[in-house]
């Protein structure tokens, strides 16, 4: 059993709609169950609506009073309704629960007052916010409830997490709680493991199934007095339980019946940094790197301690400190103090630190004559350089590698294997019980016919040939990072080697940090994705948790999107990235859906009308920015370097595969890339059925359509567009979902505080004219190639193709501005 967020809820929604959602949450009121079940009478204003038609694709709208269910993956509810005239809110129908029973609330049937001049936030706070309980009856039964800690304080670990819980209570409840070493009367919250308190020790057997990392959070009567109780087998179970419970109270659930337990199902959760020596982050679009290395090791920023509580509220328990083009420098003495500085911080909240390794460091930085992997001289140089670590830092967790990648260095410079390359370094870690990610996201120096094909190809005849300490990590999809990408098919693809899966929470290919992209929705799409590499039911989670093969290691790394600004990730929306990461890291089987909910409630507020049209919102879009940028399987056709606007028809950088028109294909004839067995057969690399599905013309998802296939432009969609007008419907239809949005986020004005309300609804015009930008660009280039004219109905181009073609921006990679594209109100994009 996980944290309780099931996709049973969404499937539920999926299936029956919401009409019978209302029914069915009126019979479960207050039992909390597995899952966040919402529902909704519709309102009078701002309720939005979605449904989905194939693999996401989303029809959404924000209509006056209307909820619609429908058909999809990404199809939900909304979470409330508001009384006319918008001054309180009522959630008419809400059964919540996160993870276990824990009575009704969230919202149900409670009167959210307007918030009258809710104080600006620079969003520094994150979802650790604990404003004091808007809702009288609740707060009234959190201040009888929830009177006082106790807690032993036995270790750094547990003095955090009883910390964590008086701040966290003494805000909620809005009165200063203690800490006492006993229970004090009713309403105490207790704790600790078997070793810091007798009252969890007498929990017994209970806590058996928790591991290492698992909680267990119950209300209890104990000594004749109502508590609840925080216990875990460690202290950094005991952490994250607390942070579970305050989750659970920030969402304003009830106490009656608590009860919350939770385990990992994934053993390392990393956030990768692909951040550099010189401050500056590759692919970092929130400021500088968190890292000051120049001050390290004597100045210590607090900032680092704000880190590590962060990624501890969300389960993540390991950091890649350095980007995985890597330095050399960052295994000298001078900077592995700096490291263990870090890594000090990091401990007592269950992070443990990692670093690249650069496979020609022993060159550059030993004094030896080669890196290669065969030599003895190098092999002694790592097992010292591995000795010298761990003699600063006891639990370093190992290192990451990108090797023969991109001009990286590599054990093939040596004509040797990726397994010879990881296995001399996992037998330099091996005695110390350090591990080896080795990265898959590998292609060779020539261009290849089919780059997908690359990394099965040279990685699966290396299966059984990894020593037990080595994982090899594979991106979600073959190609990068796209908006949307088949799994990658080295999932399932190498049964004697754990696979870890490689996320990227930043957004390259997703709009930096100005487009709102919540990538739950991808997240999702590619855990549920069922390999068929053991039958039916081998989805990539079951393969990345280890159960498939039955392997010990697993693992999940996302590439980190914070770093110096003040709200950490760029935009305070992109903050929900790294909390959806570092939730699906816990659970892989939760739905994206209800953790939008859940990082809402906890960010902005638990008005459910601001609840349900913001998840809602934050649900869509990712879908319409694959509508706006990448429609039907295109990928990879942003512009050169900065990947930040349309670039489809660049044709001239120095390896074939770097270009767009490689990806696309288009011409006069048609579009799309034949990956089938009449053209590059990378389908093969995937099991039956899934190959045959995505090798059929008739069965391939259309998401994937140009991906796996190509067509003519009059080919037919099951829409009975042709593909040209498919293509004309879904960029339009993304630009039009911006729309919507821009609309549903300016129907919480007043219900949040106006700093982040402005600077969200700054960026969604910014979004809404550069989705037209990328549909009028890439329709404008593509209709010439096809020789075809945009069908009726639709606005025309505000440009002609010269136009875009000549636009030179963003000047700073890292913060992309683009000079508005246009101005005013971008109009409709599909005529009305
Ligand atoms: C760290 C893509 C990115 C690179 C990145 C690389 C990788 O190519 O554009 O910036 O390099 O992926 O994942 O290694």
């Amino acid at each position: 059993m996980g944290d309780g967020l099931r996709r049973g809820a969404r499937a539920f929604e999926f299936l029956f709609g919401v009409a019978l959602l209302v029914a069915a949450s009126a019979c479960s009121s207050g039992s909390g169950g597995s899952g966040e079940t919402t529902s909704a009478v519709a309102g009078s204003m701002g309720t939005t609506t979605t449904s989905t038609g194939t693999t996401g694709s989303t029809a959404t709208s924000a209509s006056s009073n209307s909820t619609s269910g429908g058909g999809g993956p990404s199809s939900s509810g909304s979470e409330g309704s508001t009384s006319a005239g918008g001054t309180t809110t009522t959630a008419a129908a809400s059964t919540t629960g996160s993870g276990g029973s824990g009575g009704s609330g969230g919202g149900a049937d409670e009167v959210y007052p307007f918030p009258a001049n809710a104080p600006d936030e620079d969003g520094s706070s994150l979802w650790l916010r604990y404003p004091e309980l808007p809702i009288p009856e609740r707060l009234a039964e959190y201040r009888a409830g929830l009177t006082h800690v106790v807690g032993s304080g036995a270790s750094p670990t547990l003095q955090i997490a009883e910390a964590e819980l008086v701040r966290g209570l003494s805000g909620l409840t809005g009165s200063e709680l203690t800490l006492s070493p006993e229970l004090t009367g009713a309403g105490a919250v207790v704790v600790g493991t078997p070793e810091s308190s007798s009252v969890v020790a007498g929990l017994g057997d209970r806590l058996a199934a928790l591991g290492s990392e698992g909680y267990l959070v119950e209300a209890l009567d104990v000594g004749g007095q109502a508590a609840i109780v925080v216990a875990a087998n460690t202290d950094i179970g005991a952490l994250y339980g607390s942070f579970a419970l305050l989750r659970h109270l920030q969402s304003h659930r009830g106490l009656d019946g608590l009860s919350l337990t939770s385990a990992p199902k994934i053993k390392l959760r990393l956030l990768d940094h692909w951040d550099n020596l010189d401050g500056s982050i590759e692919r970092g679009y929130a400021g500088r790197s968190l890292w000051n290395w120049s001050a390290l090791p004597g100045t210590v920023s607090p900032r680092y301690t704000e880190y590590a509580r962060a990624n501890a509220s969300i389960g993540i328990n390991g950091a890649v400190l350095n980007n995985v083009n890597a330095d050399a420098e960052i295994l000298t003495s001078a900077y592995l103090e700096k490291v263990k500085a870090l890594a000090d911080v990091f401990r007592p909240y269950g992070i443990k630190v990692y670093l690249t390794a650069r496979f020609s460091a022993p060159l550059e930085i030993g004094g030896q004559s080669t890196a290669d992997p065969a030599d003895s001289g190098v092999q002694g140089w790592w097992q010292e350089k591995v000795e010298e670590i761990y003699g600063l830092i006891p639990d370093f967790g190992g290192f990451l590698v990108k090797a023969n990648s991109e001009g990286q260095p590599g054990p093939g410079d040596y004509g040797r294997t990726h397994a010879d390359g990881a296995n001399m370094l996992a037998d330099a870690l091996e005695p110390f019980g350090g591990i080896v990610m080795w990265r898959a996201f590998v292609y060779s120096d020539e261009t290849p016919s089919d780059r997908i094909r690359q990394a099965y190809d040279e990685f699966k005849p290396l299966d059984g040939q990894f020593r037990e300490n080595v994982m090899v990590q594979a991106k979600n999809g073959a190609l990068d990072f796209q908006p949307r990408e088949p799994f990658h098919p080295l999932f399932g693809g190498m049964p004697q080697t754990p696979i870890a899966l490689e996320l990227q929470v930043t957004k390259e290919y997703l709009g930096e940090d100005t487009h709102l992209a919540y990538l739950g929705p991808l997240y999702e799409e590619v855990l549920s994705a069922d390999t068929y590499a053991e039958g039916e039911g081998s989805s990539v989670a079951r393969v990345v948790d280890g159960t498939v093969y039955g392997h010990a290691l697993s693992a999940m790394a996302g590439v980190a999107n914070v770093g110096s600004d003040a709200n950490w990730t760029g935009s305070h929306m992109n903050q929900a990235n790294w909390y959806v990461f570092g939730r699906l890291a816990w659970d892989p089987d939760a739905s994206s859906r209800e953790l939008a909910a859940e990082w809402v409630r906890q960010t902005f507020s638990n008005d459910p009308l601001v609840v349900g049209p913001v998840a809602d919102m934050l649900q869509m879009s990712r879908q319409a920015l694959v509508d706006y940028m990448t429609p039907l399987g295109l990928v990879h056709i942003m512009a050169t370097d900065h990947h930040y606007g349309p670039g489809p028809w660049v044709n001239d950088l120095d390896r074939d595969d770097w270009n767009p028109t490689y990806y696309h294909r288009a011409d006069a004839d048609g579009i799309g890339f034949d990956r089938t067995a009449s053209g590059s057969n990378a389908i093969e690399q995937y099991f039956t059925p899934v190959r045959d599905m995505f090798s059929s013309r008739e069965s391939v998802p259309e998401d994937f359509l140009l991906f796996f296939h190509r067509v003519s432009w009059q080919d037919t969609l099951a829409s009975g567009r042709s593909v040209w007008e498919e293509l004309v419907y879904r960029y339009s239809h993304g630009v039009d979902q911006v729309g919507v949005m821009r609309d549903t986020w300016a129907g919480v004005e007043q219900r949040i505080d106006a700093e982040r309300f402005g600077e969200v609804a700054e960026f969604l015009q910014i979004q809404h004219w550069e989705a037209r930008w990328w549909r009028d660009a890439c329709l404008q280039y593509f209709g010439q190639v096809a020789g075809l004219a945009l069908p009726s109905g639709y606005a025309e181009p505000a440009n002609a193709l010269g136009f875009y073609q000549g636009l030179d921006c963003p000047a700073d990679a890292t913060k992309p501005r683009c000079d508005p594209i246009y101005s005013g109100e971008p109009s409709p994009a599909i005529l009305p």
